[in-house]
């Protein structure tokens, strides 16, 4: 097990950075997020340690309040004593020593304060900068393990934080949480207890530094994580803090004759390295992550028509159908909305959608060059389609034009474009007077037929008689 972690933890070292520079070479090699005939498929940023690089805020660091003395325990039981002094570069042992690049062959160990009373709740809280999929968080003591620590996340930027695991020998007494209990289905988003960090499988006491949780493990749908949304939540972090609780126990024992003041001395924490391993969030829709150039802010280089610093929505104007993470077997692209290119704004409609088999449902908003409906696929009350011209044509949709007094109204047929004449009216636009009529001095009826004015002569000349 332990060199499995170690083969992944030297893995994670290697890709030190979590931004990829955009080179010409990378420009013109193939996007990974398409295939070869263009057509959208998962994709996802290389794993990395997210910590290297960043800043780590220490609760306590020894020597930032003057030199202070500490002592450490050779393998031969020989106590060996040196100075912390933050002003020292020789001497300090900063926060920053956690995510420098890490060299066996010279370790580098940010060291908790010593003194007269030494704190024992020390934390470190690191920033990712965006939302990461964290596979593991690795911590390598320079000092022996804690008896008692804890990793929490945080996915709002620091606000609120949950547990991600707890390790100690007393689990009920420390973190009041039994120890060792197996992850089920229904509490897949649960932090367990565990004192593994100290005693090995077999019972052993497991000696050496490093203390290293993986997000996934034991967890039941971790075989099936494209379909867990509980678990890709759960391993969903921008934040990490990892709280030491309580010294290994042995020291003090083991140090019974000593003074209480060089016991003090040897009270600390120090960890050469923390890491975070895990890919920047994408949600399957990028497959880098790049620093922004006007906030220097970390986000996802979103493809498949996404947005968003996760790709976490659709592009304007891409919303056909509803976002959704791409899968091993679906893109799920974000489809742009059909408005015949008469509108730059569309709403998703999940009525119209499912109505459409859950093929459409993006509705066109403000369709202009006088179009209309869920497509500004035909025209507005008062035009007609002009058939010469595809829809998409600005000048698709021609006026209707009726006559103010020949027509009966202003909407004219879709489309031949005709408009609806008045009795004795003719011509597209109800402009003239049918054959057989002649037109009247009256907007009701602007065009009588010739017989009845011939008539009503008749009748009056008869009258007149
Ligand atoms: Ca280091």
């Amino acid at each position: 097990m332990r060199t499995v972690w170690l083969a992944l933890l030297a893995l994670a070292g290697l890709c030190c950075s979590s931004v990829i520079p955009a080179t010409a070479a990378q420009a013109s090699s193939p996007d990974p997020c398409y295939d070869e005939h263009g057509t959208a498929r998962r994709c996802i940023p290389d794993f990395v340690n997210a910590a290297f690089g960043k800043d780590v805020r220490a609760s306590s660091t020894c020597g930032t309040k003057g030199p202070s003395r500490y002592c450490i325990r050779g393998k031969d039981g020989d106590r060996s004593c040196s100075t912390c002094d933050s002003s020292d570069l020789k001497r300090s042992h900063p926060a920053s020593y956690l995510t420098d690049l890490n060299n066996p062959h010279n370790l580098t160990c940010w060291q908790s304060d010593t003194g007269v009373r030494p704190p024992l709740n020390v934390s470190l809280t690191l920033s990712l900068g965006k939302k990461f999929e964290v596979t593991y968080v690795s911590v390598q003591f320079c000092s022996r393990r804690p008896d008692s620590m804890a990793i929490f996340k945080s996915m709002d930027y620091g606000k609120t934080w949950v547990p991600f695991q707890f390790y100690s020998t007393q689990c009920r007494k420390v973190y009041s949480r039994p120890n060792r209990v197996a992850v089920a289905k229904q509490n897949e988003q649960e932090a367990v207890c565990t004192d593994s960090h100290v005693h090995g499988a077999d019972g052993r006491t497991l000696s050496g530094g490093l203390v290293a949780f993986s997000t996934l493990d034991g967890r039941p749908s971790a075989h099936d994580f494209d379909n867990s949304p509980v678990l890709q939540d759960w391993v969903t972090a921008t934040d990490i803090r990892v709280t030491f609780s309580r010294l290994h126990e042995d020291d003090s024992e083991t140090e019974e004759e000593d003074e209480e003041e060089d016991r003090d001395d040897s009270r600390f924490y120090a960890v050469s390295d923390l890491q975070v391993g895990g890919r920047c969030k994408c949600n399957g829709h990028a497959s880098r992550c790049v620093k922004e150039r006007e906030t220097g802010a970390l986000a996802c280089d979103c493809k498949h028509n996404t947005a968003g610093p996760e790709c976490d929505r659709c592009k304007p104007f891409h919303y056909d159908r509803p976002w959704q993470r791409a899968t091993a077997r679906e893109a799920h692209e974000c489809v742009a909305c059909n408005c015949n290119l008469h509108a730059r704004r569309c709403r998703f409609n999940m009525e119209l959608y499912k109505l459409s088999g859950r093929r459409s449902g993006g509705v066109c908003l403000n369709c202009r060059h006088n179009t209309a409906g869920r497509h500004c696929h035909y025209c507005k009350e008062g035009f007609y389609r002009d058939l010469s011209k595809p829809i998409s044509h600005r000048k698709a949709c021609k006026a209707c034009d009726c006559h103010p007094v020949g027509a009966a109204g202003k909407t004219c047929n879709q489309t031949t474009g005709q408009c609806p004449c008045k009795d004795g009216v003719t011509g597209v636009t109800c402009n003239r007077c049918a054959k057989g009529f002649q037109q009247s001095r009256s907007p009701i009826a602007p065009c009588i037929s010739t017989w009845t004015t011939t008539f009503k002569h008749l009748t009056q000349k008869k009258y007149r008689l």
